[in-house]
């Protein structure tokens, strides 16, 4: 390891040691902290299994970057190049529409055997899987509308679908030996202002119930619904909407999933997670950066973003926390979209595992609120950074900005020659 890199982490870890805080554990901590990389960000959200479906559902992405992913066997490789400039072991999260066949299938007819190589990859990889059904960029759900339609073939379709898509979840589980998150997210809305609003919630929630009526072991397969605000072209009602998914997690013992571009331009998720983690038992996020709408930027080091890694340690809630990421930029280069992305949260959650919660949590039962805001301030330019690179250099990964000119190589390599 770099001399100066070490010089720097041991005076760090001394200054910390100075206000109760050690490193060596809070690194330790960070190890086991799986964040599920979502496969999207690679090929803007395309998917494989169809060839000429444009992305519908409200949600867009913008950029022509050279390099996209054209297929599973590109996609993996730049995964695998994300990944390794992205210290410890994580998970990946695939949508349904990244099934991986030969066979001319709709979604309705997937099923594990369309996902094997998936498994056999991550396998081979050490990763784990999260799994989403694919509820939008398709004719099915072009009227807007998907398991909540009032056409009954319709909410049939998508009903078989996110059956066989909680199946995927399960064998996911099973094959790799920990939990997989199977997430729900429904594009259902209206342009504008219906005026039944109930009706489309009445059938979302009776259509949910059939999805999720065969039993599964929540060992293997854990279910997530997540609510949004407004979607492009459904900005007057969201079917899926905050109260209606967290009602229906709180009701039927399902986790929560809060994204956190999904919410009104002032609302952050960072003050809703311990709200939510006291009716529910686990929660998913979905770790994305708005900016003005749910634009999905990459994900960096900002005080939402801090306050959301804060959330997780203060609260004692990472265990039964599952981050994911969702944010999809093409305007730049993909793979170091997802490499700034999630080294911003890990370097989030280190700096939040190296507060001493403890003494500010005093400080506050005391009332001593100048102390709190003092030290806080003060702890704000404590050297987290020198930590951070020696914690990549012991998981050897590349510290500093090193990882950037890896992915400057790989683009001249194999993304600019696709
Ligand atoms: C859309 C949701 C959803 C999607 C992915 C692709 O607003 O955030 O999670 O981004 O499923
Ligand atoms: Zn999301």
């Amino acid at each position: 390891m770099n001399e100066k890199l070490r010089q720097a982490y041991e005076l760090a870890k001394e200054q910390y040691a100075a206000i109760g805080v050690d490193t060596e554990k809070a690194m330790e901590q960070l190890k086991q902290i799986k964040v599920s990389l979502h496969c999207w960000q690679g090929d803007d959200i395309n998917g494989f299994l169809f060839q000429d479906n444009a992305l519908t559902g409200g949600i867009q992405v913008t950029g022509n970057y050279p390099g996209k992913a054209t297929n599973i066997k590109e996609l993996r490789q730049d995964i695998e190049k994300a990944l390794s400039c992205i210290p410890g072991k994580h998970k990946l999260s695939l949508h349904a529409i990244y099934a991986d066949t030969e066979e001319k299938i709709d979604l309705d007819e997937i099923e594990p055997k369309h996902f094997e190589s998936w498994v056999n990859w991550a396998k081979a990889q050490g990763l784990g899987l999260d799994f989403n059904p694919t509820c939008f960029s398709h004719p099915m759900a072009d009227t807007g509308f998907t398991i909540s339609s009032a056409d009954e073939k319709v909410r049939e379709f998508w009903i078989e679908h996110c059956k066989r898509s909680r199946r995927i979840g399960d064998y996911f589980g099973r094959e790799l030996g920990q939990k997989c998150v199977t997430n729900y997210w429904f594009p259902d809305g209206y342009k504008d202002i219906p005026i039944d609003r109930e009706a489309p919630r009445h059938r979302m929630m009776t259509a949910l119930d059939e999805v999720f009526s065969e039993p599964m072991d929540p060992q293997y397969n854990l279910d997530a619904v997540e609510s949004k605000v407004f979607g492009i072209g459904a900005e007057s009602y969201t079917v899926g909407s905050n109260e209606f998914c967290l009602g229906y997690a709180v009701s039927r013992g399902k986790a929560y999933c809060l994204d956190a571009g999904h919410f009104h331009p002032t609302e952050v998720i960072s003050d809703k997670i311990p709200s939510v983690l006291l009716y529910t038992k686990e929660l998913l996020l979905h770790v994305s950066r708005p900016v003005r709408w749910d634009s999905d930027h990459v994900v960096i080091f900002d005080d939402e973003l801090n306050a959301i890694a804060q959330s997780l340690v203060r609260g004692g809630l990472l265990e039964r926390t599952h981050i994911g990421l969702d944010f999809f930029d093409a305007s730049i280069n993909r793979v170091a979209a997802w490499v700034i992305g999630t080294r911003n949260l890990l370097k989030a959650l280190l700096r939040a595992l190296l507060e001493p919660t403890g003494t500010l949590k005093q400080l506050e039962l005391d009332g001593d609120y100048t102390s709190r805001l003092a030290l806080t301030e003060e702890y704000k330019t404590y050297p987290f950074g020198a930590v951070w690179d020696y914690y990549c250099a012991q998981m050897g990964v590349p510290s500093g900005t090193a990882w950037f000119d890896e992915i400057r190589q790989y683009e001249a390599d194999v993304l600019r020659k696709r």
